[in-house]
């Protein structure tokens, strides 16, 4: 894009990231993590990447949009969108191995003595309430979602965080619980035009999508 930086991409599967060599670039073993060949400097949470990114676009006078609003109510909530996914659909993080997921984690982490367990498992009960959890924290998204994008007429970091674990929600839930096709968006209208409509006609988040959708497939 219109982003003045070399980015080269490497995949790093799951067993990578319990390796040492992964642990000297991400002390929490998880990624994303981005590594700065220029400084040697590494970053990781995406939120802290996503915000480098974004910094270094303005800073090199990059073209084209930026991704966060300029006026302060709009940039606040973009940010309320980020703490509201970060905060009650992808955390608690943790790096220990035990019962200790995420709550959209109820989609994929196995079930305990499952022999898919690696490091991770969630119980019957705790899976219905984290279940439970992103129903209702899909309807707070909707609330917050101005439309077509989460913070109005302009993409941001909102809807960038928000995308992929949306397309989770579609690919797991019929799979995993035996939803109907676009249950998650039943009675979340707002959320539907902004996946169908804003989301996947722009092609960096198509091509996101098929990706995604392709590895988990
Ligand atoms: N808060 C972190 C979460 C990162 C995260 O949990 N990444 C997952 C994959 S999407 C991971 O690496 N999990 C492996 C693990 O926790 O061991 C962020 O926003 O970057």
């Amino acid at each position: 894009g219109s982003l003045c930086l070399d980015i080269s991409r490497r995949a790093v599967t799951h067993e990578n990231q319990c390796e040492t060599w992964f642990r000297s670039v991400n002390p929490q073993g998880k990624i994303p993590a981005l590594s700065i060949s220029q400084t040697g400097q590494v970053l990781w949470e995406s939120q802290v990447i996503l915000q480098f990114l974004e910094d270094s676009h303005v800073a090199l006078g990059g073209e084209g949009r930026a991704l966060v609003p300029l006026a302060p109510l709009d940039r606040a909530h973009m940010r309320l969108v980020v703490a509201t996914h970060d905060l009650y659909l992808a955390s608690p993080n943790c790096t220990q191995p035990g019962a200790f997921t995420h709550t959209q984690g109820c989609m994929y982490v196995p079930p305990p003595h499952s022999k898919h367990v690696t490091t991770r498992w969630i119980d019957r009960p705790t899976r219905a309430a984290k279940l439970r959890e992103c129903w209702k924290q899909l309807d707070v998204l909707e609330s917050l979602c101005r439309g077509p994008f989460f913070c109005g007429d302009d993409v941001s970091l909102a809807d960038l965080t928000v995308f992929p674990t949306v397309i989770f929600f579609l690919f797991f839930t019929p799979r995993v619980f035996g939803w109907e096709d676009g249950a998650v968006f039943h009675g979340r209208p707002r959320l539907k035009y902004w996946f169908e409509e804003g989301m996947i006609a722009l092609p960096a988040a198509r091509r996101v999508h098929d990706e995604v959708t392709t590895a988990l497939l």
